[in-house]
């Protein structure tokens, strides 16, 4: 049985700086899932290191910290069933050297340091991350005509 899920996506300042915040959205409509929050928001020191605190200690860890703080992001809550995996096989690997062509960053990128895209990749990072980036008042909760369409 699918379960309807919610996930956390964050154009990066790469992203942005290339003005993909179109494309990417694009994407996700496209495929039929639901945006139910959205800003621009520049991460601070404080907000990255909880968001990234799994990688503490890795070699691009300091990096990570500086790029992702380095100009604004698009952080998402994007809503459908298997949202979380579905979106994670939209966005492709890690390195875009092995991300498969028609992913987002298969398409568009050419360096990890410079992926683009974040998005969850488990049911706890996803509560986690919507937890660090939203308030509850932020989401929206409404209908789309076409959802009648995509789901039996
Ligand atoms: P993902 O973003 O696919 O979930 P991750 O959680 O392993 O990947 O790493 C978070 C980010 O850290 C990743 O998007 C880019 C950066 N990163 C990961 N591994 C790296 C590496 N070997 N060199 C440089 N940056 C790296
Ligand atoms: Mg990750």
């Amino acid at each position: 049985m699918n379960i309807r899920e919610r996930t956390f996506l964050m154009v990066k300042p790469d992203g942005v700086q290339r003005a993909l915040i179109g494309s990417i959205i694009s994407r996700m409509e496209q495929k039929g899932l639901k945006l139910v929050a959205m800003k621009l928001m520049q991460i601070t020191p404080d907000l990255a290191v909880r968001h990234y605190g799994e990688h503490k200690g890795k070699p691009f860890y300091e990096g990570l910290i500086e790029f992702i703080t380095s100009s604004p992001v698009v952080a998402m809550i994007w809503e459908g069933d298997d949202v979380i995996e579905m979106v994670r096989t939209l966005i492709g690997a890690t390195d875009p050297r092995e991300a498969v062509p028609g992913s987002i960053r298969g398409d568009l990128a050419v360096f990890t340091g410079k992926n683009i895209v974040h998005g969850s990749d488990s049911l706890a990072s996803a509560k986690r991350e919507i937890g660090l980036f939203f308030g509850e008042e932020e989401l929206c909760s409404y209908r789309l005509p076409h959802e009648e369409s995509l789901y039996e």
